[in-house]
């Protein structure tokens, strides 16, 4: 798929998913690369940095999506011809969807260990590393229930349903606001991320704090199934992730909408859950308490404080 056309879904969400986004946005910038026709080295690169651009500016909370492109991008960093640069960025982008296909696997069979047999298990949104876990500790032969949420407004609850019954797994469909209700009876909340801060703090669909504190308050082992490459990098200089606020439309039909005039509609789709609710991250090196998130961030991702300071040309007196 061309570059714009991907960029079109995944803003509109017709590709969504933390992890999907970030495959889709590789695949588009390995076609780009296949077809870029360019004289020479500089107008490749920046024929790609324009792709990558656009593809970056989608959706700003998922930071899988930079992570993967910074990832691909940076494999032509040392080409010499534009063969080589094209053929650079195949390689680096189908190792990346290879990498990617087998982390939700190894995130499945980690998390599943966490399930026990007869658990009631909630999950919130539709993630495909929090599902990884459940299908496996299902086909693993744990009797296990489901409950999944709604998630207003844009009912991702109804996809993660369709996974859950086609694997023939009990499930109790909840509004979101059902959930504290529900949560004495629950034993596992399994969330899956968008992004992980360096503090362990965890970014993922809205009403995802909520289901947390609910969990807190119930001492209900609160989980997320997260990819190493949905931990922000850039969180280390204390930026920020930016929380992604979609068209109020998505809330209240604009018809209503325009007879409320003094009503302002909001529609932020993401929230912070701290890493104080959080009992484990479940990545594909391991499970990790969310304390520990420095180091995937240094190790796995190769960023560290001292890498940003040569990257940017920080002068390390001036952080004091
Ligand atoms: P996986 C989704 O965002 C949800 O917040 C979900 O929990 C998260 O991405 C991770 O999904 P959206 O695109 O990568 O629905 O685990 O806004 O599939």
């Amino acid at each position: 798929m061309h570059v714009t056309e991907t960029a079109e879904k995944i803003k509109r969400m017709e590709i969504r998913g933390a992890g999907r986004i970030a495959r889709a946005a590789v695949e588009a910038l390995v076609s780009q690369a296949g077809i870029l026709t360019a004289r020479d080295l500089p107008s490749f690169r920046k024929g790609m940095e324009e792709a990558a651009a656009e593809l970056v500016a989608t959706r700003p909370t998922a930071v899988s999506l930079p992570n993967a492109v910074h990832l691909v991008m940076a494999a032509m960093e040392d080409a010499g011809t534009v063969t080589e640069a094209r053929e650079r960025v195949k390689e680096r982008g189908e190792a990346f969807l290879r990498s990617s296909a087998e982390a939700v696997h190894r995130i499945g069979e980690i998390g599943a260990h966490h399930i026990r047999d007869g658990d009631t298990v909630l999950t919130h949104c539709n993630s495909e590393a929090a599902l990884a876990c459940i299908l496996t500790a299902h086909r693993e032969g744990r009797e296990i229930e489901v409950f999944a949420t709604e998630v207003r407004p844009g009912n991702q609850g109804l996809l993660t349903l369709r996974v859950l019954s086609d694997a023939g797994i009990p499930t109790h469909y909840i509004v979101d606001s059902a959930v504290r209700h529900y949560m004495n009876g629950i034993d596992r909340v399994i969330v899956g991320a968008d992004a992980v801060t360096v503090n362990g703090a965890v970014v993922n669909k809205i009403g995802t704090s909520q289901v947390a504190l609910a969990a807190h308050e119930a001492r209900t082992t609160f989980i997320v199934a997260a990819e190493t490459y949905k931990f922000a990098p850039r969180t280390i200089l204390g930026e920020l992730i930016e929380i992604e606020e979609r068209d109020p439309a998505e809330v209240l039909a604009p018809a209503e909408a325009a007879r409320l005039p003094g009503v302002r509609v909001h529609n932020p789709v993401f929230d912070v859950t701290p890493a104080a609710y959080v009992d484990l991250i479940v990545t594909e090196e391991g499970a990790i308490p969310p304390a520990l998130a420095y180091l995937i961030i240094r190790d796995h991702l190769g960023w560290s404080l001292g890498e940003f300071h040569k990257t940017f040309q920080i002068d390390h007196r001036d952080q004091v």
